[in-house]
């Protein structure tokens, strides 16, 4: 065919690639070695997803503008040459936001299926992104409950895990029932979503955003307003000013018990990611979505009793990395990478922690998958 005629075009393919380059530090090496088109279709789904994003994380955009956007975000994917460009600061994922219409360009020419697939997750991420926005408008901490936090991982996380599955069906490197487990593929997603939000709290409260659910901090309150060996970490604030508060020591303790509650939750999501992981027969697809479970799992491990997660985001060490990459090749070698940073968490929990029974039924629930 005419390549001209058929809208094929070398040169902005190319760029759709330097644009994932640019706005991924973790996907782009995956996605990359998919076979055949897979890799093709699903870079331009992360590039969507991630102009979605960056409109949603943008700061500048007033809520009356940003909702629209948001929920009619499906629409501009056919509408040729649409692009944005008022965003806000952050250079990398601006520009992608500036020529997208080089992405709706690219998406156009995807078979009819894998366009679907695309559109549908799209709508329905930008519809519940938009929903969360209209409720943190009302109250003035974002997430309130557990419930209500899963929901918002469903939409921007687990969401992305039923777009994949389908679309690993939609090529048949996958079984075509993959794009129905729904189930396993939020929780997928989930895992991810939940060790990210945990990971990138000092930088998220910098930008004003909260994502760990206030039940969290609840949980706390409600444990330790009523224990009396708590006064003994009450402090007066100023001498003589009858005004008290928990001492440093004891506030720290206590942070340590939340952020134990929160990576407790995420963990509960890692023997359904396993169960996942056992149903993919494709090697390349399955190093795409094993690699980032691994990583995720290394972080819950480092994250453990880390009082830097309130001051800075951590990082695992290249290194680690790199070989937790060349392990994660099937479901059993993902499965003793999992069992292992489970002993470690379970070398340093303490009795004290008021997750402690918790966390032992969730380690020895990796031990009974192995
Ligand atoms: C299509 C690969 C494999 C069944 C942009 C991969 C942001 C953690 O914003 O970039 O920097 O804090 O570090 C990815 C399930 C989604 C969930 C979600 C699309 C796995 C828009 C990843 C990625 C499902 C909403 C990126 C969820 O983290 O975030 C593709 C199976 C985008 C996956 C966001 C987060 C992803 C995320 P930030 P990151
Ligand atoms: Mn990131
Ligand atoms: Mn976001
Ligand atoms: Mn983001
Ligand atoms: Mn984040
Ligand atoms: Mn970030």
């Amino acid at each position: 065919a005419n390549p001209v005629e058929s809208g094929w075009d070398r040169e902005r393919m190319r760029q759709c690639w330097t644009f994932l380059d640019l706005t991924s530090r973790s996907f782009a090496a995956v996605i990359k070695e998919l076979k055949g088109e897979l890799s093709r279709v699903i870079c331009l789904f992360y590039l969507v997803l991630r102009a979605l994003d960056t409109i949603e994380d943008d700061m500048t955009i007033p809520a009356h503008k940003k909702v629209p956007l948001l929920v009619d975000f499906y629409k501009y994917l056919e509408q040729p040459g649409w692009n944005f460009t008022e965003s806000g600061p952050n250079e990398k994922d601006r520009q992608l936001l500036v020529e997208f219409d080089k992405v709706i360009a690219e998406y156009q020419l995807l078979d009819h299926g894998y366009r679907t697939v695309i559109s549908d997750i799209t709508a329905k991420m930008g519809a519940g992104m938009a929903s969360y926005i209209e409720l943190s408008a009302k109250a003035p901490l974002s997430v309130s409950t557990w419930k209500h936090f899963d929901l918002y991982c469903h939409f921007v996380a687990g969401l992305v895990g039923e777009g994949l599955s389908r679309l690993f069906s939609e090529s048949k490197l996958e079984r075509p029932w993959l794009g129905h487990q729904l189930e396993l593929s939020n929780h997928m997603g989930l895992f991810l979503q939940k060790t990210n939000i945990i990971r990138d709290y000092a930088e998220d409260c910098e930008e004003g955003r909260f994502f760990w659910p206030k039940q969290c901090w609840a949980d706390d309150y409600a444990r330790f307003a009523s224990q009396p060996d708590v006064a003994s970490g009450i402090v007066e604030t100023k001498p003589g000013s009858g005004k008290y508060k928990p001492a440093d020591s004891e506030l720290g303790r206590r942070s340590m018990y939340v952020l134990s509650s929160m990576l407790l939750d995420a963990m509960s999501h890692a023997t359904s990611a396993l169960d996942y992981l056992a149903l993919l027969k494709e090697q390349s697809v399955f190093n795409f979505c094993a690699i980032p479970q691994v990583m995720a799992i290394a972080t819950i491990e480092l994250m453990f009793n880390n009082p830097d997660v309130f001051k800075k985001n951590i990082k695992i060490r290249k290194g680690v990395a790199v070989g937790l990459i060349l392990k994660a090749v099937n479901p059993r070698d993902v499965a003793y990478t999992f069992l292992a940073y489970a002993r470690k968490i379970h070398a340093r929990l303490t009795p004290a922690d008021p997750n402690f029974a918790r966390w032992c039924v969730e380690l020895a629930r990796i031990e009974q998958w192995c």
